[in-house]
């Protein structure tokens, strides 16, 4: 019996496989990753940075899709098993309110989420520079973009799976126009998911070396009984570029831009060659994760190296034990963000 408690609905079908003997990490990886390869699309030469909801019995995923012109665009996948996938070769076909066709001009680094049956695809696209897009979809055929939440220069945005104090809840990251060289995970609250305010500071980079230059929500967050988890990903700047990896942090549950739990180490680093090599070297980009509430199973799935999809495990226990051990706060986690 699990000492935290996932509240999602269960998903025994959930990918999993068990730690490995000689793992001492909290995050473990599938053992067939990448579970998405270079060229997998005829048009697509690399999918990565993307996630995965359940619907149906089954899954479907939103991903990132790097055109051979270069351009990201959102595709569709289907998939009885959350980890081989068919895609649709079209891009998804977003449409204006009107039900006119909308397409943005590039769009990448999506999440999806639930909330009351209806899911929410959130990306990064241009709006006079990298901004935030947002749609909705009851069926995954027709896709309805809303009203961009926020101004320029945004990105890393993803909803809470509910509606807290009565109001939707998303977190972004603020940043520039480039390979931005700063940047905070912030929220807004909007009560009709149109007019977003209230805006409050989550939580900022840290002088823990592999989150001193940025960080950026990854998946929506996962609701417990104790705290929302959230994995995010922090940036170091080295003498060779970025490096990106994989951290987790508790928020409050009725006042999310209060951490509870930070933990001082990533819980995933790039160290595999999928995840060292590749387009982009030394990237890990966590976008998406399922869970299931009846074992405290959680499955994350992250982009390696702008390059793959890759897969990894932890439990609810594991990696709320594990935050826990290495928990360390500053103030500007702790206090509500509203300055
Ligand atoms: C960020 C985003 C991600 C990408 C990462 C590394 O700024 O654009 O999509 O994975 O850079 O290139």
């Amino acid at each position: 019996m699990e000492k935290i408690k996932i509240k999602s609905s269960p998903l025994p079908n959930i990918p999993w496989q068990t730690k490995p003997k000689n793992c001492s990490a909290p995050v473990w990886r599938y053992s067939e990753n990448p579970i998405i390869k270079r060229n997998p699309m005829p048009n697509v030469a690399r999918i990565f940075n993307s996630a995965v909801i359940p619907y149906n019995d089954e899954f479907i995923g939103v991903f990132r899709g790097e055109q051979r012109d270069g351009i990201s665009h959102i595709y569709l996948g289907h998939s009885k098993d959350a980890v081989n996938w068919e895609y649709d070769t079209e891009k998804i076909p977003f449409t204006d309110e009107n039900g006119s066709s909308f397409m943005p001009r590039y769009a990448y680094d999506p999440r999806i989420v639930m909330i009351d049956d209806t899911y929410y695809i959130m990306w990064c696209q241009d709006f006079y520079g990298a901004s935030i897009g947002i749609a909705k979809t009851n069926d995954f055929k027709t896709f309805t973009r809303l009203e961009n939440p926020f101004l320029p220069y945004n990105r890393n945005a993803v909803l809470f799976p509910r509606k807290i104090n009565g109001r939707y809840v998303m977190l972004s990251r603020p940043c520039d126009n480039g390979h931005t060289a700063f940047g905070d995970i912030f929220l807004s609250e909007s009560c009709d998911m149109e007019f977003w305010g209230r805006h409050r500071h989550v939580m900022g980079r840290s002088e823990k070396w592999w989150e001193t230059l940025k960080i950026g929500a990854g998946p929506a967050p996962i609701e417990t009984d104790k705290g929302w988890l959230l994995f995010y990903h922090g940036v170091v700047n080295t003498c060779n570029g970025y490096v990106y990896s994989i951290g987790a942090a508790i928020l409050d549950l009725d006042e999310p831009s209060k951490v509870l739990h930070r933990c001082s180490n990533y819980v995933l680093a790039p160290e595999m060659p999928y995840e060292e090599q590749g387009f982009v070297p030394n990237v890990c980009f966590p976008c998406g994760a399922l869970t299931d509430s009846e074992t405290g199973r959680i499955a994350l799935y992250y982009g390696c190296a702008d390059s793959y999809v890759g897969l990894a495990f932890t439990t609810i226990d594991e990696i709320w034990d594990y935050i826990l051990k290495y928990d360390s706060l500053s103030l500007t986690d702790t206090e509500e963000g509203r300055r």
